[in-house]
């Protein structure tokens, strides 16, 4: 039904035409007023800095608002092919400081701050990070938006809104504590409710089959329990290019006609209660938290999110061109971040059959050409499978068509190679056993034109291990996608005054074509340039030991190397390899071996999963260690363990500009990518890390001269397995002996005995995947490597500046540049000439 509100001689455009919102000083100065006034109902007697932040990015919000309806129109008009992102998750952030950047407006919105009297900085400090997303995945999905946007290529991001993101992470007792983060308790000023595209997403129920007049097999899905998906919408601009892009976030409510037979007989209050199952789906983002698997709750999101989402397009595709599917795969395409959303091959397929009669053939090459898998994990725990009764119980109609596709896809399977039942198995969409699963990665791979992992090494091993068979059956399929961050957010925006400095040496075009960097390299040389450079780095690190002081009350001396590790805790990260390192410089200083000793500060920072025993004793140890430490007298400033509590978006915005040295030190072969190395080499952080995700790729550009190698290569771990024996490795190492026996006597622990056991007995295991033991002394003689360049303060300071100019290629410009290319191809619209 199209939404038309005007009397039929009324010319449309009448209510909707305004004058352009003006973006000088002036206007944003009047537009405050009257938002803090008239809107927020605030005056001079208040005292929140959250009003003022609100009020603002009411104006920013306005100017953003013109340029989306532009875009969205200009989008329609041209009728232009389009990509969807669809992600379980968007860790967004903060949006004030973007939205100001990418407008082109924060100096005259800093100048109209300044003539209000009011200090931008803690407006955009009060703004509560959207932290709707556990790690790199998520945030990679929200970097990727803000490409597209200042591309100008026309996609919309498809994601939840959960109620609560991720938790906010306390320490008691060195412990971490869970709190729930209610992010939206003070409202969200950057999203728009649209009712009108709601959409009807149905559970359970049965299904019931019928032959139809031409003689074809028609399935229906009846008795269903449906749940409304109502879409809220926040805008994603471009960086100064009019383009403003959608991401658009579904929540889950109850249906007007809930529990109508309860209802009915007068248990009015029960039936109002049984809203909330509904409403719960979109209630909480789930930790990344192998516990969590199988959890109704998590697939009933991911349906969620997988037909709304589908639906919605093809709601558009049908208001153009009827039922008429014959182009909709030229026009659109559909990017799975991960298994998460993969359902969506499923539910295309029931949407194309049951509702637009669509026959099978007809559909599976719909299908087949719109999807697109991005893989983002090799272990083997995080690999998505679903059990075949909760899938046959909560969406029966998907699963039949799971079944189906399977079919066929075995059929294929027989038919290249003939009688190989063990290949079949292998390859099979279901596993066979007791409890019978759905492989939700076999599924992606299955319905999608396009697989690709996230770095050069991590796609390499997805072809020769995981993927192996699908890669011999289809190596067309198959290809690489470097990951990046967005330069806005990453340098321009977080490090304004290293922005500022470059930009005054090289110009602006960095900022869209990052690649311009390498024009800093001559300067490196340059000694004017180089003092610059490190006055700037210095003045980021008092920037954040101001900023733990202020929040946490730690002292830090801003001349120590700062030796950053953020990033989730996970036992593959080897935070552990990080604190051992630290107990070894420790043990130094008590024995007096402190000969050119140069302090350092090593923050370490990030969030367990709350049911990840293993990962929460990380935190208890790095706090114990960092207790015994700094308040050791004998220790003093040469060496200090800091634990950041609560790492997010917004905290990173602080860290990465005042880093020296970025810890990348997964055991090869696990990180996919990682994407806060490319943060931190960014912002002229050097890297000490394995032949790992793009670190690989980090060093290549950076050249090894201006990198800290250390460790076994993927290779050597995968052989060493065979023979791994740390205590053999112990033995032949007095100073890991002597890091060993801190640990095992209780020196961390003295008041609670036995607690890191478990920690103790997963190094020394011959079976420990991650071979912590391994990895020590390639380690600590890198570590030695890193404190002699850093003596040389001058030699430091080049090879910071030689990491900036060499980060270039981890922009997501150059990442979605590549997804366009190669998987989309999408044409750019220029919205402003379009208009
Ligand atoms: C998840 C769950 C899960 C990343 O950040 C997996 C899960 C689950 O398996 C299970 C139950 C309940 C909730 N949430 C959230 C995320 C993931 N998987 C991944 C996989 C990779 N999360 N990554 C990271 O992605 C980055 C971007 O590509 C890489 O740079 C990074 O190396 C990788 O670790």
């Amino acid at each position: 039904m199209p939404h038309r509100v005007f009397r039929k001689s009324t010319p449309k455009s009448d209510i909707t035409k305004l004058p352009k919102l003006g973006l000088d000083k002036k206007h944003f100065i009047a537009d405050f007023k009257h938002y803090y006034s008239h809107r927020l109902g605030r005056d001079e007697h208040c005292r929140s800095p959250h009003y003022a932040y609100e009020a603002l990015s009411l104006a920013i919000s306005d100017r953003l608002v013109e340029r989306w309806k532009n875009t969205y129109n200009t989008y329609k008009d041209l009728d232009c092919k389009r990509a969807y992102y669809l992600s379980m998750e968007f860790l967004i952030g903060r949006s004030l400081s973007n939205a100001m950047l990418n407008l082109g407006v924060d100096n005259a919105v800093k100048a109209a701050l300044y003539d209000l009297g009011l200090e931008a900085e803690e407006l955009v400090d009060s703004e509560v990070d959207a932290g709707l997303g556990n790690g790199g995945l998520g945030r990679l999905a929200a970097c990727f938006i803000d490409s597209c946007a200042t591309l100008q290529l026309p996609v919309t991001g498809y994601g939840l809104r959960y109620e609560y993101g991720m938790f906010t992470q306390q320490i008691v007792n060195g412990e971490q504590v869970e709190l729930p983060d209610h992010w939206l308790r003070m409202g969200n000023i950057w999203e728009i409710e649209r009712p009108e595209y709601m959409a009807r997403v149905k559970f359970g129920g049965r299904t019931q089959s019928h032959i139809d007049e031409k003689g074809n097999k028609r399935t229906t899905w009846l008795d269903t329990h449906d749940v409304l998906a109502m879409p809220y919408d926040t805008p994603v601009p471009g960086y100064k290019n009019g383009t403003v892009n959608t991401l658009r976030l579904w929540k889950a409510i109850a249906t007007e006609e809930f529990n109508l037979q309860e209802f009915n007989e007068g248990d009015y209050a029960e039936a109002v209660a049984q809203k909330n199952t509904a409403e719960n789906i979109t209630m909480v983002l789930y930790p990344n938290d192998a516990n969590e698997n199988g959890k109704a709750l998590r697939l009933q999101q991911q349906y969620l999110l997988a037909s709304a989402s589908l639906q919605d397009v093809i709601a558009n595709w049908v208001g153009r061109h009827g039922n008429n599917f014959t182009h909709f795969a030229e026009k659109n395409c559909f990017q799975l971040n991960d298994t998460h959303p993969s359902i969506a091959v499923a539910e295309l397929m029931r949407l194309l059959l049951d509702l637009h009669g669509l026959a099978w053939k007809d559909a599976w090459a719909i299908t087949c050409k719109t999807m697109a898998y991005t893989n983002h994990t090799l272990l083997p725990e995080a690999l998505e499978r679903w059990s075949v009764s909760l899938m046959e119980n909560l969406l029966p109609r998907l699963m039949e068509i799971i079944f189906d596709i399977n079919a066929h896809f075995m059929a294929e399977v027989s038919a290249r190679w003939p009688g190989d039942n063990d290949r079949m198995a292998r390859m099979s969409i279901i596993e066979e056993g007791r409890d019978k699963k759905v492989r939700m990665a076999y599924l992606a791979i299955v319905g999608s034109f396009s697989v690709n992992g996230v770095a050069e090494l991590h796609s390499k091993l997805l072809q020769e291990g995981l993927f192996r068979d699908f890669y011999e059956l289809w190596p067309y399929k198959f290809n690489n996608k470097t990951n990046g961050v967005t330069p806005r957010r990453w340098l321009a925006a977080c490090n304004p005054d290293l922005a500022e400095l470059i930009t005054a040496t090289i110009g602006d075009e960095w900022i869209t074509n990052l690649s311009a960097l390498a024009k800093l390299r001559p300067f490196a040389e340059d000694a004017t340039f180089r003092k610059k450079w490190a006055e700037l780095k210095r003045a980021n690190k008092q920037r954040l030991v101001n900023y733990k002081k202020d929040e946490h009350d730690i002292e830090i001396n801003v001349d120590a190397l700062f030796d950053v590790q953020v990033k989730r805790i996970h036992e593959y990260k080897r935070q552990i390899l990080n604190v051992l390192h630290v107990i070894y410089l420790y043990d130094c200083i008590k024995r007096g071996e402190t000969k050119n000793w140069v302090p350092r500060c090593v923050l370490i920072g990030g969030k367990a999963a709350p049911g990840y025993a293993m990962a929460k004793k990380s935190i208890k140890l790095i706090n114990n260690v960092a207790n015994v430490i700094n308040n050791d007298p004998a220790i003093g400033d040469k060496l200090r363990l800091v634990f950041m509590p609560n790492y997010r978006v917004s905290a990173m915005e602080k860290i990465c500009p005042g880093a020296d040295l970025s810890e990348q030190i997964s055991t090869a072969g696990k990180e996919a990518s990682g994407t806060g190395n490319m943060k931190f080499m960014m912002n002229g952080a050097l890297t000490i890390g394995t032949l790992d995700g793009a670190n690989i790729e980090i060093r290549e550009e950076a050249g090894e001269e201006n990198f800290f190698l250390f460790g076994l290569t993927e290779s050597e771990v995968e052989a060493m397995h065979q023979h791994y024996n740390p205590q053999a490795i112990i033995n032949q190492d007095s100073e890991l002996q002597n890091v060993m026996r801190l640990l095992e006597c209780g020196h961390f622990n003295q008041f609670e005995p036995g607690i890191f056991d478990d920690i103790i007995a997963a190094l020394k295991s011959p079976h420990d995947p991650w071979m912590t033991i391994a990895d020590f002394r390639s380690y600590i003689e890198a570590q030695k490597r890193v404190e002699q360049a850093y003596r040389d303060q001058d030699r430091w300071t080049k090879m910071s500046i030689l990491n900036t100019a060499a980060s270039g290629k981890f922009s997501t410009d150059r990442t979605i540049s590549e997804y366009n290319q190669e998987i989309w191809k999408l044409t750019p619209v220029n919205v402003e000439k379009n208009q």
